[in-house]
């Protein structure tokens, strides 16, 4: 039984990308671990933001985690501004952090491209991510492979203070899957797909309709040697469809393979819509009920309430053998 912490930023539609790589391994992690799953506002801020649309996309982000299957009487659900120790932490990180390896982020260096002025809270984004990691005595961190660099710059900060007060972090490892770890662009597979991509078709949200999920598979972007085979450098743009396959349906990449020999990518593609609709569709019931409900408010109150016993007694040690207060 380990300690798993992860977090998703209310920042827009989930799609398969933010399921496959991140929010489907919370669910299977969560029988035999302690997990705690985040709603990670304070990040979304970052970036700009319009009031109204965050608080939707918060309550959002919640309703889909319950609505995949994350169960709160086995796991912690919470929104991250609800439990202060976050941003307390995350300031003493950064106190131990350095301008040099934060600039070498390339999140941080993708975000930052192109404006005239960054915001600092871009800048230190890994430092608040560390927070919401070390405040929990978390072992195992589910995320996608874009994380990575994230992942560790939180186990160097873990070291170095380690190093120089005792132990005072729990050092923490990322969990990154084969086949969902890095879900590409529909229309690019060379990018990832993007919450903040502007193209619609380039990616397929966990709530689109069946009318949307079909327009964006049917014109996804492939080859045209019509040889359904996966090979993610010559062949990225079928071997990405070949990976949404095999997540949605109990077939492995080989038998996929097996099944389409001489087939070609248009019964392919007309395949993999009618098994993305009929595994997103009980998430989008689901979630449908859920989303409104007094159900939801409480479990997330709960949640905040559990986190915060927790980050309180971490975040306590840390100061004790730092120095802080009297
Ligand atoms: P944005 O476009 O706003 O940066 P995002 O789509 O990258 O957002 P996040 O909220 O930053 O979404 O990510 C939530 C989780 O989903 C993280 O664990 C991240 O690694 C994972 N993730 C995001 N995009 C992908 C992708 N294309 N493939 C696999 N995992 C992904
Ligand atoms: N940076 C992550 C979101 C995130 C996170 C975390 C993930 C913030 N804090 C802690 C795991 C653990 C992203 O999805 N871009």
């Amino acid at each position: 039984m380990g300690r798993v912490f992860s977090g998703v930023q209310p920042t827009g539609n989930i799609h398969l990308g933010n399921y496959l790589g991140a929010i489907k391994q919370f669910v299977d992690l969560q029988d035999e671990n302690d997990c705690i799953y985040c709603i990670v506002d304070l990040h979304a801020i970052t970036v700009e933001q319009d009031p109204k649309e965050l608080r939707e996309h918060i309550l959002d982000v919640a309703a889909l985690y319950l609505a995949v299957g994350i169960d709160p009487k086995k796991s912690i659900v919470f929104v991250q501004s609800k439990v202060p120790q976050h941003a307390e932490l995350g300031w003493l990180l950064t106190c131990y952090s350095y301008t040099g390896e934060l600039s070498r982020m390339t999140q941080f260096k993708d975000k930052g491209k192109g404006r005239e002025s960054v915001p600092t809270g871009l800048f230190m984004y890994p430092t608040l991510m560390a927070a919401d990691i070390l405040l929990y005595d978390t072992e195992i961190v589910p995320v996608g492979i874009d994380q990575k660099q994230h992942i560790e710059i939180t186990r160097d900060l873990c070291n170095r203070i380690n190093n120089k007060y005792g132990e005072v972090f729990v050092e923490p490892d990322g969990r990154f899957l084969k086949e969902g770890a890095k879900i590409m662009a529909l229309d690019d597979p060379t990018k990832k797909m993007s919450k903040s991509a502007a193209n619609e078709l380039s990616k397929i949200g966990l709530l689109d309709d069946d009318a949307k999920i079909k327009k964006a598979i049917m014109k996804a972007t492939t080859d045209s040697e019509g040889i359904v085979k996966y090979d993610m450098d010559n062949k990225p743009g079928i071997s990405n469809l070949i990976n949404i396959y095999t997540a949605f349906s109990d077939l492995s990449v080989e038998e996929i393979e097996k099944k389409y020999d001489g087939v070609g990518y248009g019964q392919f593609k007309k395949d993999l819509v009618e098994v993305l609709i009929n595994g997103l569709k009980p998430i989008r019931e689901k979630f449908h009920e859920i989303r409104n409900s007094d159900e939801l408010i409480s479990v997330l109150d709960d949640g905040a309430k559990r986190a915060e016993a927790i980050a309180t007694e971490v975040l306590k040690r840390a100061y004790n053998k730092i120095g802080l207060g009297y």
